[in-house]
């Protein structure tokens, strides 16, 4: 039985009311749902790591498959984007509030009945699933980075001095629940066809190694930057059949 979310969350409608912390994020209410002043709602988790929507279909349009696993759903920024580009989306997510969230949200795009809303972990998903009774296309992953500190919390040295922005380098030592090469190998059991988004100063060299072993032909691995106007805002890494030069995987 669906919650009505709007118990759940207030809907800010003007910046008096928004908390301070969050203000440089519902400063960019628009570019996160372009239907925010229908009634979008965020937590504030959802706040700091929701998909802008321009992103969010970009990454859509790549990944246009039959059935699309969203593995960490959050609000719903990818799992709306999925919908309408996707015959099927099946979103998880292990937190019921933000679930009732991405659903409120879904239902204000008109995309509601194309999504199946799982509550759970992902990683008992993924352990737990059979092939042969749930066959899943693409799996997309952006999992918690470690907070909105992920850009200089993470116990890496400094990129080099002719970066423009220098900040640590983040490890995929950081991803939550498992590390980022964890989570990646229990992922690539339900596929190969797999899209990665991951903060923009992730370490290029540990992207690389997630496949490295991997034999010739089918290790490549395609680093998309995503541009919001002047600022790089993330990375989505695309392995399997998405990336480019590799479509012959998908046979
Ligand atoms: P940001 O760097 O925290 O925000 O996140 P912004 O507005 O670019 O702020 P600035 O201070 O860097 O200028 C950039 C983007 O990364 C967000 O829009 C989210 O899409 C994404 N993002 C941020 N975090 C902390 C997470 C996270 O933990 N998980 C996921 N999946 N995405 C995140
Ligand atoms: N792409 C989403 C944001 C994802 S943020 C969007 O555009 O809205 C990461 C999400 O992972 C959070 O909502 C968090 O609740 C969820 N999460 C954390 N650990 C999880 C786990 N073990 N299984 C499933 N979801 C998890």
């Amino acid at each position: 039985m669906p919650v009505d979310a709007r118990g759940l969350v207030p809907f800010y409608a003007s910046e008096d009311d928004v908390p301070m912390h969050l203000q440089k994020y519902w400063s960019q209410r628009e570019r996160f749902f372009s239907r925010f002043s229908q009634g979008c709602l965020l937590d504030e988790e959802g706040w700091y790591s929701v998909t802008p929507e321009r992103i969010a279909l970009q990454i859509a349009n790549r990944c246009a498959c039959n059935v699309v696993l969203d593995a960490f759903c959050g609000v719903g920024g990818n799992a709306i984007a999925f919908a309408q580009t996707c015959e099927r989306v099946i979103a998880i997510d292990n937190s019921p509030t933000r679930l009732a969230l991405a659903r409120h949200n879904a239902k204000i795009y008109g995309v509601e009945d194309r999504i199946e809303f799982i509550l759970g972990d992902f990683v008992d998903f993924a352990r737990s699933y059979n092939a042969t009774t749930q066959r899943i296309d693409v799996v997309y992953l952006s999992p918690p980075w470690g907070g909105p500190e992920y850009l200089t919390s993470s116990p890496t040295k400094a990129r080099g001095a002719d970066c423009f922005e220098s900040h640590p380098e983040y490890s995929l030592a950081s991803v939550r629940p498992l590390s980022g090469a964890e989570l990646f190998a229990l992922t690539r059991k339900i596929s190969p066809h797999v899209a990665y988004y991951l903060p923009r100063n992730t370490c290029l060299n540990e992207i690389g190694g997630l496949v490295a072993s991997e034999p010739e032909g089918s290790n490549g691995v395609e680093v998309e930057e995503e541009w919001m106007g002047t600022k790089l805002k993330a990375l989505t890494c695309y392995f399997g059949g998405l990336a480019e030069g590799q479509e012959h995987l998908w046979q």
